[in-house]
């Protein structure tokens, strides 16, 4: 049986973490993974993370299984920090997963399993992984119009047009904020006019929330999304604990599902417990209950909101550092939508030749789709980036 098995395509992602490591250059820079660092290079444990954690070692008198949809207070407080009450409760049904993955994970199976002719329209490009579990499921899905390569922008003109072309009962994909891998993101007015779309032709919206905090607040993060949900009969949600709360190996993560009528959301519930009992029975808990904690105590939200907040402004400010260099070593304008991006990533718009000497030559790691991770960069890496992009000729 074994000796059938055919070797699978790697993340790409992936694979270039394994070769930063291998790189015995003492100068490199990893711009790769969607890991924060800190200007140390480091990955942090949030303070209020080490707190809860500390309080969970002291006062946790079990470890026995929780419930198929976890910790309903874990459930709560996450459809709080992510909904803020825009959607009636009732309405909501929810479970832990591990991570947000297994969120998009479960997402994608409930659509199968119930709208199996339906086809996922997810953005050009998208987080690979999405396309990865699709084609696992052997899903229906097609891209709509989202880069526009020019601007490195939205092309907004091109995704209305080609979701126009969606069927009713089609899922369409959206990234809550910060997308991944481009940077660029919808203005209000913008989600506004997708919010009419999907009503006017009938199509559900699946929303990623993965980096809630890290483009220009935890509420403003969080606003598509409340607009999203609040105006459509029904809507899936995807949220990942990974980023903001800098949880990644716990794998924490929290799928709702919001039906059109709270007469519904028994079954909806017992839909999604299900799922979670045929792929794993009983989700993650230690992530989910240290974010609970963090999330139902004032001074530990505060404190875990104030660090948050520090991540977010340095992303920002080297954001800002680098479309300035790139002004200075290139004289243009033409990087400025680098600062105009959100989140820990932006896309270049230069080939995968370009990338590739960008690595050979200086060291230099991003994704071959030339995403760069900001959050990989300091203020002395910054200069450094910034010389090598001018003479690649990016
Ligand atoms: N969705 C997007 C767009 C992401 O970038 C990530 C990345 O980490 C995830 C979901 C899920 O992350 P995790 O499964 O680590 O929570
Ligand atoms: O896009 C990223 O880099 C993050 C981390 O299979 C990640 O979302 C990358 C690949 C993967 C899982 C997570």
């Amino acid at each position: 049986m074994l000796n059938n098995l055919k070797p699978q395509p790697a993340d790409k992602i992936l694979a270039l973490m394994a070769l930063y490591r291998d790189d015995p250059r003492p100068t490199k820079i990893d711009l790769g993974v969607g890991v924060y660092k800190n200007a140390e290079g480091v990955t942090p444990v949030m303070r209020a993370v080490k707190e809860a954690e500390r309080r969970l070692v002291e006062e946790q008198t079990s470890k026995a299984y929780v419930a198929l949809a976890g910790d309903p207070a874990y459930s709560n407080a996450m459809i709080e920090l992510v909904l803020n009450n825009v959607v009636d409760r009732g309405r909501i049904a929810a479970v832990a997963t591990p991570g947000g993955t297994g969120a998009v994970r479960q997402a994608f199976e409930l659509i199968k399993g119930v709208s199996p002719d339906a086809t996922v329209w997810v953005s050009n490009p998208t987080w690979p992984n999405h396309v990865s579990i699709l084609n696992y499921l052997g899903m229906n899905h097609t891209a709509y119009r989202y880069f526009d390569s020019e601007t490195r922008g939205v092309d907004f003109d091109g995704m209305i047009e080609d979701l126009a072309g969606a069927s009713a009962g089609d899922v369409v994909l959206l990234h809550g904020c910060c997308h991944n891998p481009t940077g660029a993101n919808l203005n209000q007015t913008q989600w506004q006019t997708v919010v009419d779309l999907l009503n006017e032709k009938g199509l559900i919206p699946m929303i990623d929330i993965a980096y809630q905090g890290f483009g220009d607040g935890l509420e403003e993060d969080a606003a598509a999304t409340r607009l999203v949900a609040s105006s459509v009969p029904e809507c899936l949600i995807a949220a990942s604990c990974s980023k903001n709360f800098g949880v990644y190996r716990e794998r924490t993560g929290l799928l709702m599902a919001i039906s059109e009528d709270a007469g519904n959301t028994a079954v909806t519930q017992g839909n999604l417990n299900h799922l979670n009992r045929q792929n794993f029975s009983f989700p993650p808990d230690h992530g989910a209950r240290v974010v609970t904690t963090i999330l139902t105590d004032d001074a530990l939200r505060a404190d875990w909101a104030a660090e948050l907040e520090d991540t977010r402004l340095g992303m920002l400010r080297l954001r800002e550092q680098l479309a300035s260099e790139l002004q200075r070593a290139s004289g243009s304008d033409r990087f400025g939508f680098l600062a105009q991006h959100r989140g820990m990533f932006s896309r270049l718009g230069a080939s995968a030749d370009l990338v590739e000497r960008l690595r050979a030559e200086h060291g230099i790691y991003m994704v071959s789709d030339s995403r760069l991770n900001i959050a990989g960069l300091n203020e002395t890496t910054v200069p450094i980036l910034a010389k090598a992009i001018v003479e690649t000729g990016i």
